[in-house]
């Protein structure tokens, strides 16, 4: 019942079960894997699709023969498994060249090559499959701001992303950018840090209906934020594209925890949301095994997962066909009706009559909210004694 399926679009990128588990102190605690290997790890634990930054498939250096021939044996494993590839991204962090930032990064020549290196990237990750792109901006920021000027960073990012839409209509690709905010970590201050931010700088783009945003937990939980609220905005905005899942502790470093692991209340009101949206996007996991798992645990961490979203997806059923709950819920939301009148959109008379309308304060102010009432309901059914 709870076996992951196609049809959930779980999706998990190769540097995720594949991370070997360096942190800043200390060395990996696992073996690296080679693509392939992973393809096939991700397989046996049930997944549907893989992602890769351009060099966790094609190392930097790599000559044009041995990218031939990396991509071939990929291809190979996605056959041999039936893994797909929905959505590819480019590594523009680990390089020194990107030590300060890519797309605004200070000097037009590491612009230039962020442009390079993505087209090339946006190549490999379409001649895989790829419907979706992702910008995760992780060294576009600043420690200081007496370097950069923030209105520049903007205006380069912007000229990048119009560059970049253009490339892929010119080479009639069926792509849709996806841009993922992140507060920090690496950059003492990443620009467009919140979904927020992105949703408004994407209107400002050529070609805006092609890029969405790809939110990520443990980001807006960085900040301090509502991530259920922030993925809102986004599906309110039509802008969904794709979506990072994981967990993460308030407060504490860039975790990158087990999905639900943490907040599981916050996880389950997540995917409630998803799933009472139709939500048909990929629901990738990035996240990482812990730095003390071998790599069994690791299988059992990817496989935790997706059986945790499952779970939860069942018992946001479970809510929605709750009688006690949903009486709870109209009881809430009920209306008496005297004011029917003045919803749906301004016109000059419902102006004028809600303005002649008269409100008894006192009265209103003292019906009931139940929230307690609701809210321990929904922890006696994530609890499992409802
Ligand atoms: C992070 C980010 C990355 C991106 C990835 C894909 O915090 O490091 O979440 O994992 O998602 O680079 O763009
Ligand atoms: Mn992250
Ligand atoms: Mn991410």
């Amino acid at each position: 019942m709870y076996d992951p399926k196609p049809e959930h679009k779980f999706s998990f990128g190769l540097w995720t079960v594949g991370n070997i588990g360096r942190d800043p102190f200390g060395e990996p605690t696992r073996t690296q894997k080679s693509p392939v290997e992973i393809v096939h790890m991700l397989a046996e634990v049930g997944a549907w699709g893989v992602n890769f930054h351009d060099n966790d498939l094609v190392p930097i250096n790599a000559t044009a023969s041995e990218r031939d021939q990396i991509v071939r044996d990929f291809k190979q494993a996605l056959d041999d498994t039936g893994l797909v590839v929905p959505m590819a991204t480019t590594n523009l962090f680990s390089d020194p060249v990107f030590r300060d930032g890519a797309f605004t990064s200070n000097d037009a020549r590491v612009r230039a090559y962020a442009l390079q290196k993505t087209m090339n990237a946006i190549d490999l990750g379409v001649e895989l499959g790829a419907t979706t792109y992702v910008f995760w901006g992780g060294r576009e920021g600043t420690e200081t701001d007496a370097g950069k000027d923030p209105l520049a960073a903007g205006k380069w990012f912007r000229e990048a992303l119009n560059f970049l839409t253009g490339y892929v209509k010119d080479q009639q690709y069926d792509l849709r950018f996806a841009l993922e905010p992140k507060p920090n970590e690496p950059r003492g201050d990443i620009y467009l840090p919140t979904v927020g931010a992105a949703l408004a700088f994407i209107e400002t783009l050529d070609d805006s209906e092609m890029v969405g945003v790809n939110p990520e937990v443990a980001h807006e939980h960085m900040a301090g934020l509502n991530f259920t609220h922030h993925v809102a905005q986004a599906m309110d905005a039509g802008k969904l594209f794709h979506i990072d899942l994981n967990d993460q502790a308030f407060g504490r470093y860039d975790q990158d925890f087990r999905f639900g692991s943490v907040n599981l209340k916050s996880a389950f009101f997540l995917v409630k949301l998803l799933e009472d949206n139709g939500y048909d996007n990929p629901r990738h996991f990035d996240a990482h095994a812990y730095r003390s798992s071998d790599y069994e645990d690791v299988k059992a961490f990817a496989r935790g997962n997706m059986r945790t979203y499952l779970i939860l997806k069942e018992k946001a059923q479970q809510f929605n066909a709750d009688a006690e709950i949903q009486a709870l819920l109209a009881e809430i939301t009920q209306t008496d009706g005297t004011v029917d009148g003045f919803g749906g959109g301004f016109s000059a008379e419902k102006a004028a009559a809600l303005q002649a309308h008269s409100f008894d304060r006192t009265a209103i102010a003292q019906r009931g909210q139940p929230y307690e009432r609701l809210d321990q309901l929904v922890v006696e059914l994530l609890l499992g004694v409802r």
